[in-house]
């Protein structure tokens, strides 16, 4: 519907700033060395891909804390610059797939589809909101916080907040990110790792969820039907994927930062993606938070095998 050639442009993201574990950086090449390309290739698309990127002017050399915020200009240039790429690829009328690296990184992808695709609908499926603002933030990790950067909802603390220092100078870094999102075009599916804060956002916002709860309760057939009929009624609307690995079950997906029980099956990971190929919709694709190393060998190959897989059925790949 979208997209002028059946092209993936594969942009990989070896970035681990938005949260403190190493390792998560290895995670795109570890994808590719799977035979990512190769199985996107099968699959009747053509691929570009040029290397991981390094981001090696933009490697902040003094990024002291901003407030509360970690690594707050190291994230910032490496999101504007993931930005520009994504944005040029969608432009060219590519797909591009983001691969992961940490979560903060989609505050880039998902900017970059904006600029070409100014009403994208965006669906997050996650363990975490990633929606902290700079006032509810507990850790000061980006990758908790992407969302509230793309929807402009970062509102000056009271002077007598712990988190008020900073606030200024964090928003000028950030300014690059036009909040352009709109909180009813975003839709979560998988949430079961949320905080208080994030909480009272999610409902100050009115944002769409389906955590695993309504997974439980009405399957996810029937919530996957629900999220698109939220966000793309008719189904006209481009769609921007963000899939943060640890949406699935530990016991699915164990390499990943923070893996938290009672998450998606298999099934439920590769359902959303196939039903979301369905549509036809789909202009931007990430698998993030993807962290080789943490655990044993199998561990691994299980997770980036599943990474490979979901990837695959979001480009349409068919059980029959
Ligand atoms: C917590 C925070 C988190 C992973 C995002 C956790 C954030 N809400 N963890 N993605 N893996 O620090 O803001
Ligand atoms: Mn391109
Ligand atoms: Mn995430
Ligand atoms: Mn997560």
């Amino acid at each position: 519907k979208f997209l002028k050639s059946k092209t993936v442009a594969i942009v990989g993201c070896p970035f681990s700033g938005g949260q403190p574990l190493r390792g998560v950086d290895t995670g795109p090449i570890h994808l590719v060395e799977a035979g990512l390309v190769e199985q996107i290739e099968e699959l009747e698309w053509k691929v570009k891909f040029d290397g991981h990127h390094e981001f090696e002017d933009v490697k902040a050399a003094n990024d002291p804390p901003i407030g509360i915020l970690k690594n707050p200009r190291l994230v910032s240039r490496v999101c504007k610059a993931v930005s520009a790429v994504v944005g040029q690829h969608a432009k060219d009328g590519h797909l591009p797939l983001t691969l992961g690296g940490d979560h903060s990184l989609a505050m880039g992808t998902i900017s970059g589809s904006l600029s070409m695709y100014p009403d994208v609908r965006v669906i997050w499926v996650d363990a975490h909101a990633d929606i902290n603002t700079i006032a509810s933030t507990g850790s000061g990790n980006l990758h908790g916080m992407p969302v509230s950067f793309l929807l402009g909802i970062n509102k000056r603390p009271p002077p007598e907040h712990p988190n008020a220092s900073g606030y200024d100078e964090a928003m000028a870094e950030y300014s690059w990110v036009k909040p352009q999102l709109t909180s009813d075009r975003i839709v979560y599916i998988g949430l079961r790792d949320v905080d208080a804060g994030e909480k009272r956002i999610l409902r100050e916002h009115g944002i769409k969820a389906f955590s695993m709860h309504e997974i439980d309760k009405y399957g996810i057939g029937r919530v996957v039907e629900m999220a698109l009929d939220h966000v793309n009624p008719k189904r006209d609307k481009p769609i921007h994927l963000s899939f943060d690995v640890d949406a699935l079950d530990p016991t699915v997906a164990p390499s990943t930062g923070t893996p938290v029980r009672g998450g998606l099956t298999y099934r439920e990971g590769h359902y959303i993606c196939e039903a979301i190929h369905e549509t036809g919709c789909l202009v931007a694709l990430d698998l993030m938070e993807v962290n080789p190393s943490l655990h044993d060998a199998v561990a691994v190959s299980q997770t980036v095998a599943v990474g490979c897989s979901l990837i695959r059925c979001a480009l349409g790949e068919t059980l029959l």
